[in-house]
């Protein structure tokens, strides 16, 4: 095959900058979520040679579209908590230079108290427990300078994917790399946040970016049709987040498959189909498909084909893949049974139901560093029909 088939994949050097700890057990530790996630994903790439690796680098131009996509989705208080949450505890003494700003105190929705819904406290330590639901999700002095390029990489490659001007393109990506698929090494993930709360190494949603990017396309260009995007989400996780963000809206499809009782706990259930009430346009627009721990492959694809069906139900003008790698049976996070070699099964799957679906991959989850790159390259083979 040419070049010009094999997909683009888009990473960015400061997502690497972002390294903290969690409460994993009763003691704080590095975080799984680790730059080496990355860098173990890029020597794999490089070693293949057969994919079209682009490295960006967000201007501050690119960072304020960014964040203007993002308000969309995330109040505009919480995306200012990330970004001087850290610099403030530092300017306090709080906090060292090389520490971690953790949650404290966790938001209560009181019936007993005067504030419905609660309100962000005044106290400085206890709002990084306001601006988030767990203690996986801490802030180091760089953090936000990998978040904000996260999320811009989810925003560069919805510039590849379609040939238009009022997309922002980074200068550094030119018009003739348009594709029908472009996958995002983004990092941090995205799919546990919610509007306002970070949670599951999760800051920014970054899978929303390009819907709010892409329909403002199509607001101008084609203001007669209304864009549906499916969101697949492959992740061992269920996408909380995603699922909050898109559950009352018509035009956006949400699959997840993922471990049955597992993180975040408390959403993923089958029955979260939507907007209870069938009259709602968005009624059924949420399918959960969670599968108990120790499922094997061969189950995992029986889910997949009815996820898959509900997709090319929904006839949607954008794919959207949340691409996890925690599925794989050594992930110290996951329970399913999978090997390296289900994942290029799992992406032909997906890519022939919607062969001709523009696609846009983003990367979530994946925790063993050391076979993360060889899953991702059996997944792309899988996707471009290749080998
Ligand atoms: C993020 B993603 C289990 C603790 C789980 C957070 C897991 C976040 C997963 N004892 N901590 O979906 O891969
Ligand atoms: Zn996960």
């Amino acid at each position: 095959h040419t070049l010009i088939h094999t997909m683009i994949i888009l990473h960015d050097e400061a997502t690497l900058l972002h390294e903290t700890v969690e409460l994993l057990g009763s003691k704080l530790r590095p975080a799984l979520e680790s730059p080496e996630r990355i860098k173990a994903i890029l020597a794999s790439i490089h070693e293949a040679q057969t994919h079209d690796l682009r490295t960006i680098s967000a201007s501050a131009e690119d960072q304020n579209t960014t964040l203007e996509l993002a308000k969309e989705s995330h109040s505009t208080d919480y995306l200012k908590h990330l970004q001087t949450v850290f610099s403030e505890w530092l300017a306090q003494g709080l906090v060292t230079a090389h520490e971690n700003v953790l949650p404290e105190c966790f938001r209560i929705y009181s019936a007993t108290s005067a504030h419905k819904p609660p309100r962000p406290p005044k106290d400085i330590y206890a709002r990084a427990g306001y601006y988030a639901f767990d203690m996986s999700t801490g802030m180091m002095q760089n953090s936000w300078a990998s978040i904000i390029a996260s999320a811009n990489l989810a925003v560069q490659a919805t510039g590849l994917l379609s040939p238009s001007s009022s997309l922002p393109l980074s200068s550094t990506i030119k018009d003739n790399d348009l594709r029908r698929s472009v996958l995002a090494l983004t990092r941090p993930p995205g799919h546990h946040c919610t509007g306002t709360q970070a949670g599951g190494y999760c800051y920014i949603n970054n899978i929303l970016l390009p819907i709010t990017l892409l329909r403002r396309h199509h607001h101008q260009r084609q203001p007669n049709h209304t864009p549906r995007f499916a969101i697949l989400d492959l992740d061992f996780h269920h996408g909380n987040g995603t699922q909050e963000l898109t559950y009352y809206d018509a035009d956006i499809l949400y699959v997840s498959i993922h471990g049955e009782d597992e993180f975040p706990y408390y959403t993923g259930s089958a029955s979260e189909t939507g907007p209870p009430d069938p009259d709602h346009a968005a009624h059924g627009t949420n399918l959960n498909l969670p599968l108990p721990p120790g499922s094997s492959f061969s189950t995992y694809l029986e889910s997949l084909s009815i996820g898959l069906d509900a997709v090319k139900q929904f006839k949607p003008d954008y794919l959207l893949v949340s691409l996890g790698f925690d599925t794989f049976h050594l992930d110290p996070l996951g329970k399913f049974d999978i090997e390296t070699e289900d994942y290029k099964t799992m992406a032909a799957r997906v890519r022939s139901t919607v062969p001709d679906v523009p696609a846009l991959i983003l990367l979530e989850g994946g925790y063993v560093i050391e076979r993360l790159g060889v899953n991702l390259l059996s997944f792309l083979e899988g996707w471009e029909g290749t080998g």
